[in-house]
């Protein structure tokens, strides 16, 4: 086993040397020694344990009157992923999944988060989260070395769904994230959410949906290259990388992990409501089958949702957040609407509908027949 010096050396051999010396110069420019100290001591505390993507920790939908301090615990796992057959990524993740868990607060809440970063990894990792303020999003001040571990508390001043990510420096910070190191958090109103027209809406159940795009290398015959650990997977994924063509975009972590076996599950009349975050890239998610009854397009519960919308818009970096009640039983296919990564790349979840069929809303008046296309006058057009 190697020691932590030696391991930070290891990875850094290719690439990280430089980094390392960035975030040292992002730390000296961090001093916070100086500040006033605060006193939260009055105020109740909350812990969750954060759960698995699609999954979401309990939680409620309107908060009580004081704010929290709501404390979280995260653990970087390096760890190599199958993420599709024969594709191995050597990923970086939060707690172990891609995405990172959803965690969900309300606004004028502390988030409260511990980080480890597990003594067996390689690289320094730190967390960005674009729902706080100050100190890079906090990725100045949670910088940590395998075997360290770090508290960071912030206060939820804005409601909405936001991205976090890992973000060490340099050239560090799109590879990991590339990597599988995002996640988001959920800042939700105090008073709940709204719809357009000001009126209260809830949901029955939320599903997270990370979207991610890997850039895994090939060799000279054209199948993926393996590599032995996240450091010696660098330089090559670098070059794929560079080149902006992603070799895989997938929903949580892996090709069909929402489909099959993993499908999300609803009954008809349940109101779900989808996060959807994509921390590099572009996307377009859309209900096959259904709508976006309300879309917080940019996530942030301030401002009005959009109605019955059909696609949406997934600013990289950046999460969102759409209600839809299912209406009818059966199976629909959640994609991004770039069809080529829904279908070609893997980005496709299924969420399967129990209920009854409602024939006013749709029916197949005729089922596929043979028919006399002479007799009909349907035969090929001059
Ligand atoms: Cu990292």
């Amino acid at each position: 086993m190697l020691t932590r010096r030696a391991a930070l050396i290891g990875a850094a051999g290719v690439a990280a040397a430089p980094i390392l010396a960035k975030a040292a110069k992002a730390d000296e420019i961090m001093d916070t020694s100086m500040a006033e100290s605060v006193d939260l001591s009055k105020l109740k505390r909350v812990k969750h344990r954060l759960v698995r993507p699609p999954m979401v920790h309990d939680h409620e939908q309107t908060a009580p009157a004081e704010p929290r301090i709501v404390e979280f615990e995260m653990q970087i796992v390096e760890k190599e992923v199958e993420v599709d057959s024969g594709a191995y990524l050597q990923a970086m993740t939060f707690n172990g999944s891609i995405p990172g868990p959803l965690m969900v607060v309300h606004e004028g809440d502390y988030v409260e988060l511990t980080l480890y970063n597990s003594p067996e990894n390689m690289m320094q990792h730190n967390i960005d989260f674009h729902a706080s303020t100050g100190a890079l999003g906090g990725g100045s001040l949670t910088l940590v070395n395998p075997g360290e571990k770090t508290t960071l508390r912030f206060k939820a001043t804005r409601a909405g769904t936001f991205v976090y990510h890992c973000a060490p420096g340099g050239p560090m910070i799109p590879w990991h994230v590339v990597s599988g190191m995002s996640g988001a958090i959920m800042v939700l109103p105090r008073d709940g959410l709204k719809d357009d027209r000001g009126n209260p809406v809830s949901y029955d159940k939320v599903f997270y949906i990370g979207e991610n795009d890997f850039y895994i290398p090939k060799d000279e015959n054209g199948d993926y290259k393996r590599f032995s650990d996240v450091g010696e997977s660098y330089p090559d994924t670098l070059e794929v990388m560079n080149g902006l063509i992603p070799s895989h975009v997938v929903f949580n972590g892996k090709v069909g992990s929402l489909t099959g076996d993993g499908a999300l599950h609803a009954n008809q009349g349940e109101k779900v409501l989808f996060v959807h975050s994509q921390a590099n890239r572009d996307s377009r998610p859309h209900l096959i089958g259904g709508h976006g009854d309300l879309v917080w397009e940019t996530g942030k519960f301030a401002n009005p949702p959009e109605r019955d919308l059909e696609t949406w818009f997934i600013r990289g970096g950046s999460a969102g957040a759409m209600l839809y009640e299912f209406l009818q039983p059966g199976v629909y296919a959640y994609v991004n609407h770039n069809l080529i990564e829904a279908v070609n790349l893997g980005a496709t979840a299924h969420v399967v509908v129990e209920g009854t069929w409602n024939n006013d809303l749709m029916e197949q008046v005729q089922a596929p027949t043979e028919y006399d296309a002479a007799y009909e006058g349907k035969t090929a057009l001059p």
